[in-house]
């Protein structure tokens, strides 16, 4: 395993989020191997970690004063052994390759875990939307897809959101792809309900986090039902996470975006979620603006001088980090437990740093990782493109059925591989393995490729 480790850092120097994500996944898999020693003898792993392919290019575009804009734009095609490439695209000033190589790893395995045949891959650019026009963000979509649009397709590689893209950049890179192909086909997922998005879709990766935690403490015969929940981000993840919550019962005390937090100690009500969603995604307002409008609610700005983030220092019951990686340190995870939480839930990917899972796991609280807790999203992504293929659309209903059923199938999945190698309730292990176990078993079907 060391010697393993050792050489993945050596051949991707410096990458530490895609070595952070990795190491996860050697130390889960570890009983596996040595039960099946084949995988080792085929270099299942060796193979994994190297991308099928990584394109990288430029991406020129003019902004409204007419000055030249540059770019980089990527698309990691991780693996395509159980189906076409798939996974988001991340717009934000943050991305470099080894945060995507990290995104695309796990969503090998996450995509295993949805049941549907799907690949990994992810994408992205270190654009910023922020402070961007319309029509700026629609010229760099088009500039991007108009290098993107030849690696990908509707059997190939299928795109769809991450950070910052939602609904209208989808729009952009869908009506480039259109123009460039004299194509309409599934290529992208998360598109608008008028050209071929599925229903549910905005809500799913939220509404699955919230179903994975609700079978979570079904097996302590527990319930949502008055748990006080921190919840960390204000976009899709957690507006959608929180809006089933308070379905459920629960009461949301926190949301935040990079500048800072709110803490309502009474709980955030629909019409101020709602109120949310529009100061988020309409005026694409910052979440300080929520202090301001409800004056009950304390808002925190980020404190770069300190080395814990106190959003996750509240009396709460459970924690769901919506926002982004490594936004849960060693030290925030000692603060949850300090604080009574007995459930994490990740709706960000790889929200939590490794020392973190470790302090998590010691604790034998419920701890679901993103891999599994926010499969419901590219669950629903694939739902999408069933309804493109057979042109046709489901209710709500259906896909909310689903997406419910599905999520209560992974945990299961879950559930039963952490037994079957050893470490009964480790929902790391389980996820990790039982993703592996369906990639390395198709890996093997296909022969050294
Ligand atoms: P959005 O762009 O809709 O929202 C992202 C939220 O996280 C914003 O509140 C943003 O604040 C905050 N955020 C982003 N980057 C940082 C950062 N570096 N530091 C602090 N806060 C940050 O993205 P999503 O809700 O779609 O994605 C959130 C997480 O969920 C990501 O980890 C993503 O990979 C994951 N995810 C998304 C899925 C989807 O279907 N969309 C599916 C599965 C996982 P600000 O506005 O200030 O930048
Ligand atoms: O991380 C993820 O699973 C996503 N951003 C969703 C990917 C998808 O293809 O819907």
């Amino acid at each position: 395993m060391e010697d393993f480790l050792k050489k993945c850092e050596e051949s991707n120097p410096g990458e530490k989020e895609f070595l952070q994500a990795v190491t996860e996944v050697v130390k889960s898999v570890k009983p596996v191997l040595d039960r099946h020693p084949e995988y080792l003898k085929e270099k299942i792993l060796e193979r994994m970690v190297e991308p099928d392919r990584i394109i990288i290019f430029r991406v020129p575009w003019l902004d409204d004063k007419g000055e030249v804009q540059v770019n980089r734009g990527y698309r990691i095609q991780m693996n395509s052994a159980i189906g076409p490439y798939k996974g988001g695209l991340r717009f934000h000033p943050s991305v470099n390759l080894s945060i995507l190589k990290f995104l695309a790893f796990e969503q090998t395995f996450k995509n295993a875990l949805t049941t549907l045949p799907m690949g990994g891959g992810k994408g992205g650019s270190n654009f910023d939307p922020k402070g961007k026009s319309d029509r700026e963000v629609m010229r760099f979509c088009q500039s991007f897809m108009t290098e993107l649009f030849r690696h990908v397709g509707q059997f190939t590689d299928v795109p769809a959101g991450d950070i910052g893209v939602g609904a209208r950049e989808i729009g952009y890179l869908f009506g480039q792809y259109k123009r460039l192909q004299n194509e309409f086909v599934g290529v992208l997922t998360g598109k608008s309900l008028s050209f071929g998005g599925s229903l549910i879709r905005p809500e799913a990766t939220g509404y699955g986090v919230v179903y994975f935690a609700s079978e979570m403490l079904a097996t302590r015969g527990e319930t949502l039902e008055g748990k006080v929940c921190l919840v960390s981000g204000a976009g899709n993840v957690a507006q959608y996470t929180a809006e089933k919550l308070l379905a459920f019962g629960a009461k949301v005390v926190t949301m935040s975006d990079s500048n800072g937090y709110i803490y309502a100690e009474q709980g955030i009500t629909r019409e101020q979620l709602a109120y949310i969603m529009e100061l988020k995604n309409v005026r694409r307002g910052r979440i300080s603006e929520y202090a301001e409008k409800y004056k009950d609610a304390l808002y925190v700005p980020v404190d770069p001088a300190k080395d814990y983030n106190p959003l996750w220092d509240h009396k709460a019951d459970c924690a769901f980090p919506c926002a982004t990686q490594n936004e849960i340190n060693a030290k925030d995870a000692a603060n949850l437990l300090k604080n009574g939480v007995s459930l994490v839930c990740e709706g960000a990917n790889m929200p939590t740093v490794l020392e973190g899972v470790d302090i998590l796991l010691d604790s034998k609280i419920l701890y679901a990782p993103s891999k599994a807790a926010n499969a419901g999203g590219v669950l629903t992504s694939g739902l999408e493109m069933s309804q493109n293929s057979m042109r046709l659309s489901w209710t709500r209903e259906e896909v909310d059925s689903r997406l419910h059923t599905t999520m209560k199938a992974i945990h299961k999945a879950c559930v039963n591989a952490a037994e079957t190698y050893g470490t009964p309730g480790n929902y790391v292990d389980g996820a990790n393995i039982a993703g592996f176990l369906k990639v390395a078993d198709a890996m093997m079907a296909q022969g050294i490729v």
